[in-house]
Parts: C-alpha cells; sequence; structure tokens
C-alpha cells in the first residue's frame, strides 16, 4: 500500500490513474443488448461509423439528399462516412476520435487507414466471443440497457423468453408511454390493459398494473424517460396526469428509481431521424418540485443542456433523493467532462454518478470508456493533490473505495 506525501502529485496520479483504470465499471444507461436479442445488438465497424453521431457530422459536407442517404446500403452509407470524415478531412470530432480508439484498442493498425482490413477483422470474430472481449477490454461489469416495450422490435423478445445473461440489466423506458399517450393506448389495450384516452381512475389503475408488470418482466433496475426542454410538472397534461397518478405512485410503491433525462428536443431536422434532435435548456424548478414533494421517491437526473448543470448539482445539495448522472450525448465531449465532473466534485463530493456511455454500438464501451476514465482520473488527480497539500493524505484504498463509489457503486446504493 503506496503511502503518499505531502506535495507527491506523481504518486498520487499513478494512484488515480491505476485505480480508475482497473475499476469494474457499471454502465448505468446504454442502449446495447445481448447478442440473443434478435438482431438488436450492433456491432462492428460498419455499424461503428453508422453511429448516428457520425451520420450527422458528415451530412454536413454533402449536398447529397438525407433521403438519398438513408437509401444507401449500410456498408455504402459507412463508406462515405469514412471518406468524408475520415480520409477527406482529419477525424478529429470525438465521435471519430471514438472509432479509432476503439480499433486501436482491438489491436488494429489504425495507421494504415484500410477499412476493408478492418471489415476482415470484424468479420472473423465470433459475436458471443466478441460481446466477451468487448467487455474485458472496455472493464465494465454491467450495462443497464434502454428496454421499450413499445419497441416491437424488442416487445417480441421479451416475450419468447427472459434476459440471461447477467452483465446486461434492463430499465424501463417510458417515452412512448409519457411522450405519445395516442399511439401507447391502441398497444396497452391490444396487451390487455384496459385503459382508454381519458386518465380516469380505471386508465390509472392498468397503467400502473402495466408498470408494475413490465418492472418485473424485465427486472427493470429503473423507469426512465426522455423530456423536452419545456418539461413541465405538475401539468394538467396527459403526461403530467401519468407521472403523477401512475409513475410516481409505481416508483414509491417498488422503491425503483424514476430516471428523467431532462433536455431534448425532439427531431428538430426530422429528416436526419435519429440523428435530428438537438438540445434546450430545461427548467430546473421541475427537479425541486419533484424532488421536494416526492421526497419518498429516488430520482436519477441527467440534463441535456450544458446551462442546466450548476444549477442541478446545487439542487442535488438540497435533495439526497436526486442522484446526479452523466454527461449525456452532446456533453459527453472531454472538454464538457471535464468542466462538469470538476463542478460535480466540487458541489456534490463523491455522491454522485459522473458518466455513462449511452453506448448504442456494443464496440462503443471501448473508447467511450477509455475517454471518460481519462478526463475523470485527471480531474480526481487535481482535487487529490489539493487535499495533499493541506496534509490530508488519501491512501491507496481510500482512492480506491472513492473510484469504485464513482463507477457504480454510488448507483447501486442509491437503487438499493
Ligand atoms: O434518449 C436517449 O436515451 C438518448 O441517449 C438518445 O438515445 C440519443 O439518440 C443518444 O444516443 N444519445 O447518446
Ligand atoms: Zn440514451
Amino acid at each position: 500500500m503506496a503511502e503518499l506525501r505531502p506535495g507527491d502529485s506523481t504518486t498520487i496520479r499513478d494512484l488515480v490513474w491505476k485505480a480508475v483504470d482497473e475499476v469494474q465499471i457499471t454502465d448505468i444507461h446504454t442502449h446495447i443488448y445481448p447478442h440473443t436479442f434478435d438482431g438488436l445488438l450492433l456491432w462492428g465497424i460498419d455499424d461503428l461509423l453508422t453511429y448516428h453521431y457520425l451520420i450527422a457530422e458528415t451530412m454536413r459536407y454533402l449536398e447529397m439528399g438525407y433521403e438519398h442517404f438513408w437509401a444507401l446500403p449500410k456498408r455504402a452509407q459507412a463508406e462515405l462516412v469514412w471518406r468524408t470524415l475520415f480520409i477527406e478531412r482529419s477525424p478529429v470530432s470525438e465521435a471519430c476520435r471514438g472509432v479509432l480508439t476503439t480499433l486501436e484498442k482491438l489491436g488494429l493498425d489504425v495507421s494504415k487507414r484500410d477499412l476493408e482490413a478492418y471489415r476482415r477483422f470484424f468479420a472473423e470474430q465470433k459475436v458471443d466471443e466478441y460481446v466477451d472481449k468487448v467487455f474485458e477490454l472496455s472493464r465494465v461489469k454491467t450495462v443497464v440497457m434502454t428496454n421499450d416495450p413499445f419497441d416491437d422490435a424488442e416487445l417480441g423478445y421479451w416475450s419468447k423468453s427472459r434476459q440471461q445473461d447477467e452483465r446486461f440489466r434492463a430499465a424501463l423506458r417510458l417515452d412512448a408511454l409519457l411522450n405519445s399517450w395516442h399511439t401507447a393506448v391502441p398497444k396497452l389495450q391490444e396487451w390487455g390493459y384496459n385503459v382508454g384516452f381519458d386518465i380516469n381512475s380505471q386508465t390509472v389503475s392498468e397503467v400502473r398494473r402495466f408498470l408494475v408488470e413490465w418492472l418485473n418482466q424485465i427486472n427493470a433496475v429503473y423507469m426512465a424517460v426522455s423530456l423536452p426542454p419545456s418539461f413541465a410538472f405538475p401539468e394538467g397534461s396527459t403526461r403530467g396526469q401519468l407521472i403523477s397518478e401512475c409513475v410516481l405512485p409505481t416508483a414509491r410503491e417498488t422503491c425503483k428509481p424514476f430516471a428523467m433525462m431532462i433536455g431534448v428536443k425532439k427531431l428538430t431536422n426530422p429528416a436526419l431521424r435519429l440523428a435530428g434532435d438537438s438540445v434546450g435548456k430545461a427548467n430546473i424548478d421541475v427537479v425541486e418540485y419533484l424532488c421536494a414533494n416526492y421526497p419518498d421517491v429516488k430520482f436519477l437526473v441527467t440534463m441535456l443542456s450544458r446551462e442546466n448543470q450548476h444549477e442541478l448539482c446545487v439542487v442535488a445539495r438540497k435533495f439526497r433523493n436526486l442522484h446526479v448522472f452523466g454527461c449525456w450525448w452532446f456533453l459527453n465531449n472531454p472538454s464538457l467532462v471535464d468542466e462538469i465532473t470538476r463542478m460535480r466534485l466540487e458541489l456534490l463530493g463523491l455522491s454522485m454518478t459522473p458518466q455513462h456511455s449511452d453506448a448504442r454500438v456494443l464496440d462503443q464501451l471501448i473508447y467511450k470508456w477509455a475517454h471518460s476514465r481519462r478526463i475523470i482520473a485527471d480531474v480526481l488527480t487535481d482535487k487529490y493533490v489539493d487535499l495533499a497539500a493541506t496534509g490530508w493524505l488519501p491512501t491507496e484504498q481510500e482512492i480506491r473505495r472513492d473510484v469504485a463509489a464513482l463507477f457504480g457503486e454510488n448507483f447501486w446504493r442509491f437503487v438499493g
């Protein structure tokens, strides 16, 4: 056990980097699935290159119509992304860099810039062994999925069997229920829930039955929803009624957290499809109101706007039933992860979960965590060096304890 001396920043840096490098992570929000999920698992170079972040960046350089791009086969889309963002100009964006970090960590020679060679490597992989390889390389122990019963592709899986791979835990995603009730009602009725479009007492009890049954069916860790910048609560809207009459009572009854991902403006450019969403500053009063008026409900919250981050930290200082997590989506860039993690450690200490990957393609676990570990380790080192300067010398064991908390144990403790 290395002992530290005042001002011993090199040793602190080494100890922090080692602890962060070795910690087995719980990734609390992703969009990846076990390979048994009937084709929902995305992996390999062509899925990496057609990640919606890269499609948005590619289309900025092309005259081609969006529909023309979408009509291309995936390999052709991938080749267009590769040529546009990697060959015709340097791949300096975070999403481009991520593809190269992933290839490099897999042992491929990125200097050759040989897309066909990379394709041959992935073609040789057996998917179940490759899933193991990615979890080993990224040192991720557990991922929480995004599970949407209203997604026909996924529903089929759950009706056939229960999820067996313990590395993949479920989260019940409620965007369809809460944000497009008109499409949810016919499906709920089809599944035998006696709901109507009016949020009357029967519909309320049937929606609560749906929530409890699905939380059990998929053994969900939490319920989640993404919400617009305009999200208001309390609110007489259908969403406001469903949250107050159904979701919050179910969260209380089951002790499952309600995860609110606030600030996404859906389909600002519809032609970009999944890549078409944007961001807006939300009203922090809503988070304050919910935490204050529902003290026995646990809220996981991440916000998409950089401008919401400081006030979110302040609200978390007021309410212990609020657990702040992640540098979500447009915030998952080195400059902002650094800024936000620093702010959170300074305001919240270790009582938060600094990052999730949001990976949509399995192999992204490798780069998203390689990049985030580096930044979080840097920020943590600065904080411990500040401590050491006072004469308070953290031991290696204490650093490992703190790192384990940030990369999963805080989350599991909060979830209970
Ligand atoms: O709503 C969400 O869970 C977001 O993460 C979206 O899936 C978004 O498209 C995304 O992949 N962000 O990283
Ligand atoms: Zn997501």
